[in-house]
């Protein structure tokens, strides 16, 4: 069979890009850990205040498990709560988030800390906070009018000084 030239680049193109872009999503799944929810946690976002944990969300330290520390948080247009997350350096975090109405976002600017908060699920992401510094935290789905304005933050603060209130 007789394959034009131009042809068999063509061919040789689309394959090439298949394969780089397999390569991508692998190494970002199984190097980077990028993954979507597994939305196996489900919840009644009429009545997110009064489930636990959400009924008292910010960040509390825990002893026994895995992580150092679980941010709980719930999302609703346009705020974050807790407004302002405080956590040492070096520390495993869990973090557990959903949203009271609409589907809204979750990133860390500047870190891997990235995910979509949507109405009757629960997300979640363990991950350790290991540089010291003040995040800003950004919706990043669009949520209506006031989306451009909601925003939190991450401050990861020396171990120290943890204790002081300055
Ligand atoms: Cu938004």
């Amino acid at each position: 069979m007789h394959i034009h030239k131009y042809e068999k680049w063509w061919l040789t193109f689309g394959a090439a890009m298949l394969i780089a872009f397999l390569v991508i999503v692998g190494v970002s799944a199984f190097h980077g850990g990028t993954h979507p929810n597994n939305s196996k946690w489900t919840i009644n976002y009429e009545k997110v205040d009064e489930i636990a944990p959400f009924d008292n969300p910010g960040v509390h330290k825990v002893e026994g498990k895995d992580w150092d520390y679980e941010v709980v948080l719930v999302a609703s247009a346009f705020s974050y709560n807790p407004m302002e997350i405080e956590i040492p350096v070096g520390s495993k975090v869990r973090f557990i988030a959903t949203t009271k109405d609409v589907i809204h976002g979750f990133e860390v600017a500047g870190t891997n800390i990235n995910f979509m908060l949507e109405p009757g699920y629960v997300s979640e992401k363990i991950t350790t906070v290991d540089k010291v510094g003040e995040y800003v935290i950004v919706c990043n789905e669009y949520c209506g009018t006031g989306h451009a304005m909601m925003y939190s933050t991450l401050k990861v603060v020396d171990a120290d000084d943890n204790s002081n209130s300055h």
